[in-house]
């Protein structure tokens, strides 16, 4: 909040006068309170549903909500529109241009149609259409993204007509590695081209 008030000092160097004072920081902290959230929160659902939004169910308990069919822990989402796919969605501070890894479990009753989605800011990441998972057994999937945002609308979309899908453990880290290494290589190829400039004979 300090470094936010310093920054909207005006540019004459004159101090502000307290009501100017009292509405920027007013300003600050509502631009801070709709902020995303710096990590992605309650991945495991052990806190129920704090943190995230639900949309486009029915009812809870009945197309979507928490039991105890878990993963990891002693709960889990399960959810399953009906017609139309159901949302599960949270908005996440993200670093534009770093990559990240979304990783997640997810277990199906294979009852048909159904129909999961992963998108972020509402664009399809990936897809599993009629999904014949056995007998509830969770899987792992990872889903690579690189946000041009400084924060990323994540969503879960489960149709399941019949049944429910269940989706437990989701986490996003960051993956630096081949970005580091890109930068590592620019620097790299930077200097030699610094020192050829440099050693071109002078006419
Ligand atoms: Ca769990």
């Amino acid at each position: 909040m300090r470094q936010v008030l310093d920054d909207m000092r005006p540019a004459s160097g004159r101090p502000m006068g307290r009501a100017t004072r009292h509405a920027v920081a007013l300003a600050a902290a509502t631009l801070l309170s709709t902020a995303a959230q710096a990590a992605l929160v309650n991945g495991s659902f052990e806190s129920g549903l704090q943190g995230w939004t639900v949309g486009n169910f029915f009812a809870e308990d009945y197309d979507y909500g928490i039991d105890a069919l878990a993963h990891s822990g002693q709960a889990a989402f399960f959810g399953g529109g009906i017609g139309a796919a159901g949302t599960l969605s949270q908005t996440v501070a993200t670093t534009p241009s770093q990559a990240y890894v979304l990783s997640f479990w997810l277990a199906g009753d294979g009852f048909m149609p159904n129909e999961f989605t992963v998108l972020a800011n509402g664009a399809p990441l990936f897809q599993l259409s009629d999904a014949a998972f056995l007998s509830n057994t969770y899987q792992q999937f990872k889903v690579f993204l690189s946000p041009a945002t400084a924060s990323t609308s994540l969503s879960f979309a489960f149709r399941s007509d019949s049944g429910a899908f269940h989706f437990d453990d989701v986490a996003l880290a960051p993956v630096p590695e081949p970005t580091t290494t890109l930068l590592f290589g620019a620097g790299i190829a930077a200097l030699l081209a610094a020192r050829k400039l440099r050693g071109r004979p002078s006419r």
